[in-house]
């Protein structure tokens, strides 16, 4: 496999200015015309059109009106087709016009990349590098052309729909039950972008009008005709988008159509094609009982992200591949704050964010597949929608937000678009755009696209009484020869008081060390450092300091901003839970400071009930482990569960106490089938599972877990929603001993089971859940699993819900007999077969194999060697595999 270089980017020597295609879909191939107009980019070069020779079969090839003869004026090698440069323009202005026809499977493309079928319908994926399976073109994002028509012919009542990207021009009937619609989309798109979509579809409509413009936009969401009734939500999500958009950075759509579609067999969450986004089923139906609060979110946020790229992504695009982050981080950073306005808390979301930042990016990060937010190379682009192109590379956003201001972000917004509507270009032009939107030179501000790794910043600080003066000072450590330009926000709060007497302000970390002086104060102070998570770094106190958890639980109990109250309640859990792993408890203040912070939170009052439950959350495993040399998994899982179930046994009584005053809340306020998304239900909701976990965490003795059974069994019953039945039905899935324990535990999955009816998201939980269960023998019931006649492993989200949520279930995973890895190495052979981008994401699972053991690290190695054994291996997981046994 050939590696790709960011500092070879060449512009293209010819260039497609317009495109007519016509898809001619027949059962079992489909006819695919192109009609491309070739115009003089450099004109330096050749015609090089990409076009998989896998996917593809050439039926004929002409240039204007000449057939073209193999060997003579064109050539395939591989996967690309050169056209003989004297055929082509040879003025600026002059045009040539291309004719292909080829012949391609979609019933066979198991891939999900280019045309494909999934279930009853046709449709299409071609970001990265999927419009090449479709027809021979320069399919790279640079060319931004007119598709001037799209005609899609097929059978009417099979395909009663047929959707392109743009607006329809007409549309009617053929000879032999056939129908066509013909699309056109007036603005210039890479090929990435295009999309086309047929089947017998249902949907929901509704319309919008765009401010201050005042066009009138149809807006349809489609799925399955079954899945109808989930759609709303979607189609509500939308709305709120769009005014978002036009309310925050005065953007307003351009279409007259908005259409989405719903597939079951998707690679990722969704895809924002020009005017006809295709969304993964997981994140597109929802009803309150099938879909958890959750779901619910998590489909607000995707909708509003692909809404979103129509801006960041679509009208302003990238220049090459590894610009991606330009349009990724920044649409994440845009969804990101269209979700903490949507949910009326930046607190809460951004506790959510930067959670996920460090459980995931982090250890991305520190792995062998680190790489910038801006990478240098890669084998298979696929490989490089990462954790830290979308959520490092929103931090990198969050940073120009932070630096400049809201007006000054704001207003290199404005100059990014001014400059750039319309083509394709680099991170360096929105840095360019920042900076001079502001009148300031913020080029330092560049390392960050050329860093791999989290950087730390240590501080350390002294207060000079006699001068009334606080000095702080902050170094910095990461992978850059130069120093990055962190913004540090930082508060402070007067030590003999508790009064914050320096309200947040950003200080701007420029040098390898640097001392900010604070002065007119009154007294000593302690700082609230890093507030809101202001860069993505790991900070850590210079020196260790007696005083440190002490400063720790008071920032817990009175710092002003409400990220860094949670922040410093999760650093208290996590110093107890290293000390209960390291068995030196005893001898510190820790479990003190904690149990008076879980104590407060447990008795905080009003209604902000997610920030409770956040408050009472303990630090993931994925997050604790980062901090680790040596990861041990299961003691780590041991560990968090001691802590976890001391605290329970200790606030027994008020945890129930709440528990059964937030049920009683909860009924009284609506109950059945009447599931509220307002903040606060969705808040009660996640406190009162969060609570029920630290009830069912208790089950040292008979009594006891027959105790939590019972409960869990309880709210399992009585809850109509999803949110409540599916945490009730992961406590009990971990539940085992007793004959009346195991009985609940089975009755209610055979329940959860039935109910389902055959729903495939409902389905994919019920595999999950089973998955990620905290039994002895999980891995066993995950085999069994694997011959379920409902699983499969052609469906991304099956293969998912057990596959990738069993390798999340870290101590059953990593168990000393390698026995997880070699599951892990078989199920990610097999895929590989089927569908490279999903079995390279797999095979991910293995490659932090150096965070173990020896004999972990061994055993993890083996099972990645029989991978990279293996004859044939498809880059994507070749990539991986590589890179984790260099
Ligand atoms: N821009 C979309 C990326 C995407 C994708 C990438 C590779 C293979 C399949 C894919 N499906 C969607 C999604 C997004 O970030 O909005
Ligand atoms: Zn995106």
């Amino acid at each position: 496999p050939k590696e790709i270089f960011r500092s070879d980017y060449t512009a293209l020597p010819f260039k497609v200015s317009n495109v007519s295609m016509n898809f001619d879909i027949r059962d079992g191939e489909t006819f695919i015309e192109s009609e491309l107009t070739i115009v003089q980019n450099t004109g330096e070069g050749d015609l090089v059109l990409d076009g998989e020779a896998d996917a593809l079969t050439l039926l004929s090839i002409s240039l204007d009106g000449k057939d073209l003869v193999e060997g003579v004026d064109y050539s395939i090698d591989g996967d690309t087709l050169t056209i003989v440069s004297s055929l082509l323009p040879t003025t600026a202005d002059g045009t040539s016009v291309l004719k292909t026809k080829v012949k391609v499977h979609p019933e066979k493309n198991t891939q999900l990349s280019g045309l494909y079928k999934s279930g009853s319908m046709y449709c299409t994926q071609c970001e990265a590098m999927g419009f090449r399976r479709i027809t021979y073109y320069p399919d790279r994002p640079d060319n931004m052309a007119i598709f001037d028509s799209v005609r899609i012919e097929a059978d009417k009542e099979a395909y009663p729909v047929l959707l392109g990207n743009g607006n329809k021009l007409e549309g009617g009937d053929v000879e032999g039950d056939r129908h066509y619609a013909v699309w056109e989309d007036p603005y210039p798109k890479p090929s990435y972008l295009f999309c086309i979509v047929a089947g017998k579809l249902g949907s929901v409509s509704s319309s919008y009008t765009t401010v201050p413009s005042g066009r009138k936009v149809h807006l349809e969401v489609y799925s399955e005709p079954e899945n109808v009734s989930k759609l709303g939500h979607a189609l509500e999500s939308l709305k709120k988008s769009m005014k978002w958009d036009e309310d925050t950075f005065g953007l307003e759509y351009d279409l007259d159509v908005y259409n989405v579609v719903a597939v079951n067999d998707f690679n990722m969450g969704a895809m924002e094609n020009k005017g006809l986004n295709v969304f993964n089923t997981a994140y597109c139906l929802a009803d309150p009982k099938s879909a958890t609060d959750l779901d619910y979110e998590r489909i607000e946020s995707v909708i509003g992200h692909e809404y979103f790229h129509n801006w960041t992504g679509n009208r302003v695009t990238c220049r090459d591949w590894f610009q991606l982050t330009l349009k990724e981080g920044l649409t994440v950073y845009r969804d990101q704050e269209f979700s903490g306005d949507m949910m009326q808390s930046h607190a809460v979301k951004r506790i959510e964010d930067v959670s996920s930042l460090r459980g995931r990016q982090f250890a991305e990060d520190a792995g062998p597949m680190s790489h910038p937010v801006r990478p240098d190379s890669y084998i298979s682009m696929d490989n490089f929608y990462t954790a830290t192109v979308y959520s490092k590379g929103a931090e990198v956003v969050r940073m120009y937000r932070t630096l400049l201001g809201k007006d000054g972000f704001r207003k290199g917004m404005d100059l990014y678009f001014e400059r750039h509507d319309g083509n394709a270009v680099t991170c360096d032009d929105f840095l360019s755009a920042m900076g001079d939107a502001n009148g300031v030179d913020i080029s330092q501000f560049s390392r960050w696209y050329q860093t791999n790794g989290t950087p730390t910043v240590k501080y350390s600080s002294k207060y000079d009484e006699e001068s009334k003066t606080y000095y702080l000072t902050l170094t910095q450590e990461s992978n850059s020869d130069e120093p990055l330009l962190i913004p540090i926000s930082v508060g402070l709060l007067d030590k003999a008081s508790g009064e914050e007497v320096v309200a947040t302000k950003v200080l701007e970390l420029k040098e390898k060390e640097q001392t900010f002086e604070f002065d007119g104060l009154n007294g000593d102070v302690l700082p609230s450092m890093l507030r809101g998570f202001s860069a993505p770094v790991k900070l850590v106190q210079a020196e260790a300091d007696a005083s440190e958890e002490e400063d720790l639980a008071f920032l817990a109990a009175r710092d002003t901003d409400g990220f860094n109250r949670w922040e410093a309640g999760q650093k208290l859990y996590t110093s107890l839970i290293f000390q209960t792993l390291e068995g030196n408890q005893d001898e510190s203040k820790t479990l003190d400071y904690v149990e008076e912070a879980f104590g407060r939170a447990l008795n905080m009052d009003g209604n902000d009930y997610s920030i409770q439950a956040y408050a009472l959350t303990l630090p993931s495993e994925s997050t604790l482990a980062e901090e680790m040399t040596v990861v041990d998994p299961v003691a780590l899982h041991k560990a968090r569960g001691d802590v976890r179930e001391s605290l329970a046994q200790k606030y027994l009584s008020e945890i129930r106490a709440k528990y059964d005053e937030l049920t009683e809340t909860m009924e009284s306020s609506g109950s059945g089938e009447d599931i509220k998304l307002d903040a606060t239900s969705i808040g009660q909701r996640r406190l009162r599972n969060v609570l029920l976990g630290y009830l069912c965490c208790i089950k040292d003795t008979a009594e006891e877990r027959d105790a939590a059974s019972e409960l869990a069994m309880k709210q399992f019953e009585s809850s109509y929603g999803m949110t409540d039945r599916y945490s009730a039905l992961n406590c009990l899935a971990s539940m085992d001993g007793e004959e009346s324990v195991v009985a609940r535990r089975d009755a209610a999955l055979q329940k959860f089971y039935d109910d389902a009816n055959g729903d495939a998201l409902v389905l994919n939980k019920w595999f999950m859940c089973q998955a990620v269960a905290d039994l002895p023998d999980v891995l066993d019931r995950v085999k069994a699993l694997v011959k379920h006649p409902d699983f499969t492993l052609t469906n991304p989200n099956r293969c998912s819900s057990l596959i990738s949520a069993f390798t999340m279930n870290a101590a059953h995973f990593h168990a000393e007999d390698g026995e997880g890895y070699n599951f892990l190495g078989d199920m990610t052979a097999q895929v590989d077969k089927l569908n490279p981008q999903l079995s390279s994401r797999m095979g991910r699972g293995l490659i932090q194999w150096r965070k173990y053991s020896e004999e972990r690290g061994a055993l993890m190695k083996e099972a990645l060697q029989e991978l990279a054994d293996m004859k044939p291996i498809s880059s994507d997981l070749f990539e991986v595999v590589s890179s984790s046994l260099k």
